[in-house]
């Protein structure tokens, strides 16, 4: 039966499954109730309110990723004869489902090139053998990745022990997700963050949401646009695709919904991927021309308003309607909307980030948002919806390859630290400068680069280039047994609800949350902190620059980041008075920029052609389905697009008819960098035509290296391929 509705009774029927799975429902309840900040999406839940509770005191709020992440973690730990039954080239051919669901890393493992198992060792000859290699080699030749998922308290000191140890190749997720919104929005308004806090979202009359699905992958944010609706409200949503989740969910805490469904969108417009920044300049051109521009907030508050207005009238309407895919028509009536709105808020997600022009188009989101004073007002506002429940904080506490000055500057004369000079790499620089043997060492806190790199091929082959890869994680990944190094340890860490003391988090909220640990649940595993701090304190460049053993206790960590991190003053005592908070200097409830000028800029841009343009391409997008968090899939179905399988191309139904395709047809899929065999081309009438779609991480074999040069973030949404039948 075709799902019309996300959420609902699903997902309420999930979670008595899910709670089976874990031993019993009030043992998985008690555990999703715990004051620590959920798992999953950076939305912003738990902490000291208690878990399945959001930034403004609402419970029961749920969804099924949460419930994901807790039973993972809650599985008992993979045996320690495990790893001599099962050969790397038997776990080669393992799904990520299947590589999850082994249960708990427990204990130290090496790979050695040569062998065919992996080796379970000791701590002890772990942290020896690692620490000896990384005193033999040149520090710039070592690279950290992190992914968003640990405290900033672990991000905060690997990053300190990466540049005491001399490099600053250090970088996280971000360079894959969101960094285009960070850059974005520094260049326009001084700060890269969301400048609203959840409040603002009630109040708001009109939300634009563009470039995500966040039924699927942000599921609470739904309550939020369920109640701009209800308030008579307009959702605006900007997307190739229609998702189910986006039209119609059926909230589980709100009784009517959850039995009659609410409808979010008002207004769904279906762009061509890669059409926004067209249709945002579009937009903002049919705005002028209604007269609706406040003139007096650009005059007061922004800088080079003449040039953007000059740029609009330039702008000639065919250029706009080719470019986007949308009818000058329908961007007038959009346009109309948001001119009579009062308090509007521009929110966005990969649809927007993952571009060659990511950062262009972030920046026109705030140029629309700027141009009717939309920026620094209570009720409205930028808000980049993130992803990894502490990406944002992993960046603010300098898990970055440039540090903010600020921070790097404390670090020297307050802590009187010689930091490195020479400027780090990004993910992408790093990947590359492996593939050409210039880096060897690997470090890898938490995520999965391996899967989530685009060219999986060329991820596979550099990753196997380094010499050695060191990665603390919870469970297996794919990135565990594909692109191994010579020499491979995988460290076992707990859980942030596992922890002895408590950790932060910070939210896209900019809300500074504690997590309060708890017990145990495995033996082997050990936390993030005490494995850095046992690494730093035998690394020959590091054991004694800092007291290492005192930074066992996050508190202590929490002193230095007091004392280095802007807006995080308040971090000092919040393992005592337990007082959770908003970082300054970051939501904008004024217009007064955090730029040289104190104004917010406008920027100007040339708009991109649409990929895609002969006979027989096709753009594609990689996204996620419902059943998976990245690279770990949970389910083979996608429920919201009632998809049974991840084999599938989905190509809207007059496409197929022009490849003279049947549904469900064996396909090769082809770009410049791959080739994908034995796909099923589906029809799918949701997707806006000459457009595809395709499931990440299996479609990263096609996703080129071409990247936007500002944020060096990858075109993950914009591959453009060739469609043949299987012979
Ligand atoms: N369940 C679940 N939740 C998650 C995650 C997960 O994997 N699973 N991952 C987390 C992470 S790290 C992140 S970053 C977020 C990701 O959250 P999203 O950004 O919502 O995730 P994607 O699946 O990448 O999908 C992007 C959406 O963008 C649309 N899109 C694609 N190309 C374009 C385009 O050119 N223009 C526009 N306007 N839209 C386009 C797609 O149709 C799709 O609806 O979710 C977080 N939450
Ligand atoms: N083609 C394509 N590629 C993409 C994307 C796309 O849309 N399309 N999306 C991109 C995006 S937005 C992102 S964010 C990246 C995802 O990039 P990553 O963050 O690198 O990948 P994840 O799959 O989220 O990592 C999951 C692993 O984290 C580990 N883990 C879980 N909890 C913890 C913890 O508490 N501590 C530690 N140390 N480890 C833990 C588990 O072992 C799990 O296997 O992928 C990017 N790649
Ligand atoms: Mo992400």
């Amino acid at each position: 039966m075709k799902v019309k509705s996300g959420g609902g009774f699903r997902a309420i029927h999930y979670t008595f499954k899910k709670g089976r799975e874990a031993g019993g429902l009030l043992k998985l309840f008690r555990a999703m109730r715990s004051r620590n900040a959920c798992k999953t999406c950076a939305l912003g839940m738990g902490g000291q309110k208690g878990g399945m509770v959001n930034e403004k005191g609402t419970f029961p709020e749920v969804c099924k990723k949460s419930l994901q992440a807790m039973v993972a973690d809650m599985q008992p730990a993979i045996a320690s004869d495990f790893w001599l039954k099962h050969s790397i080239e038997e776990l080669k051919t393992f799904s990520p489902r299947k590589l999850e669901n082994l249960g708990r890393l427990s204990q130290p493992i090496r790979y050695r090139r040569g062998e065919q198992y992996f080796e379970p060792i000791t701590w002890t000859e772990a942290i020896t053998s690692i620490t000896n290699k990384m005193n033999l080699i040149e520090a710039d030749r070592s690279f950290f990745y992190f992914s968003g998922r640990s405290s900033n308290e672990a991000g905060f000191l690997l990053q300190l022990m990466a540049r005491l140890y001399g490099t600053n190749n250090v970088n996280n997720c971000s360079y894959y997700c969101h960094q285009a919104s960070g850059v974005g929005l520094q260049s326009s308004i001084g700060t890269g963050t969301a400048t609203i806090v959840l409040d603002d979202l009630e109040k708001s009359d009109c939300v634009f949401l563009i470039g995500g699905n966040p039924a699927s992958n942000h599921p609470r944010l739904m309550t939020s646009l369920m109640h701009v609706r209800r308030r008579g409200g307009k959702v605006i949503v900007i997307n190739p695709v229609r998702e189910t989740g986006l039209l119609n969910f059926r909230i589980p805490s709100d009784p009517w919904s959850l039995l009659f469904g609410t409808r979010i969108a008002t207004h769904y417009l279906q762009p061509h991927i890669g059409g926004d920044l067209a249709l945002l300049w579009g937009l903002a051109k049919s705005l002028k021309s209604q007269n609706r521009i406040d003139r007096s907030y650009l005059n007061q508050h922004c800088r080079d308003e003449s040039a953007w207005c000059d740029a609009l009238d330039s702008l000639e309407w065919d250029e706009i309607e080719t470019k986007s895919g949308i009818l000058k028509d329908e961007i007038d009536l959009i346009a109309k909307l948001y001119g009579q709105s009062d308090r509007a808020v521009f929110a966005w997600t990969m649809g927007i980030t993952h571009h060659a022009h990511g950062v262009q188009n972030v920046q026109a989101i705030a140029n629309l948002a700027l141009s009717r004073g939309m920026v620094g007002k209570v009720g409205s506002g930028l808000m980049p919806i993130r992803g990894h429940s502490n990406v944002q904080g992993i960046g603010s506490v300098g898990v970055t390859p440039t540090l903010k000055k600020a921070i790097y500057d404390s670090l020297e004369k307050n802590h009187g630290l010689k930091l490195p000079t020479k400027p780090g790499l990004d993910t992408l620089a790093c990947m590359e400068a492996a593939a050409q043997s210039q880096i060897s060492v690997g470090f890898f806190l938490g995520g999965n680069l391996y899967g989530s790199n685009p060219d999986s091929k060329f991820a596979d082959a550099s990753l196997s280039n380094l010499d050695m890869s060191i990665m603390l994680n919870t469970t297996l990944n794919t990135g565990h047994v594909h692109g191994l190094a010579k020499e491979t340890y995988i460290l076992p860490v707990l859980a942030r609800d596992e922890e002895h003391a408590a950790t932060t988090q910070e939210s896209m909220f900019n809300f500074v949350r504690l997590s309060d640990g708890g017990p145990k649940r495995l033996m082997g595993p050990r936390s993030e902190l005490e494995i850095i701090v046992e690494i730093g304190s035998k690394l020959s460049e590091t054991s004694n620059k800092i007291d290492w053993q005192s930074m066992r206790d996050p508190d202590k960590v929490r002193h230095w980041i007091s004392s280095v991190v802007p807006g995080y003053s308040q971090i000092k005592d919040i393992g005592t008075n337990r007082s959770e908070f908003q970082i300054e200097g970051r939501t904008l409830h004024s217009p007064v920029f955090a730029t040289d000028s104190g104004k917010a800029q406008l920027h100007v841009h040339t708009l991109p052609d649409l990929l895609a343009q002969n006979k027989g391409e096709f753009r594609l997008m990689t996204v996620r389905s419902e059943g998976q968090f990245n690279t770990v899939v949970y389910e083979d179905e996608d429920l919201y697009r009632n998809q049974d399988g991840r084999d599938v191309i989905l190509l809207h139904p007059d496409d197929l008819s022009l490849l003279s395709l049947k549904h469900n047809q064996r396909v090769r899929v082809s770009s410049k960098t791959g080739t994908m065999s034995n796909i099923r081309a589906r029809s799918y009438e949701e997707i806006r035509q000459g457009n595809a779609l395709m499931y990440y991480p299996e479609a990263n074999l096609l996703v080129s290296r071409d990247s936007d040069p500002a944020s060096r973030t990858p075109a993950f949404k914009g591959v453009v391929v060739q469609i043949t039948p299987e012979t």
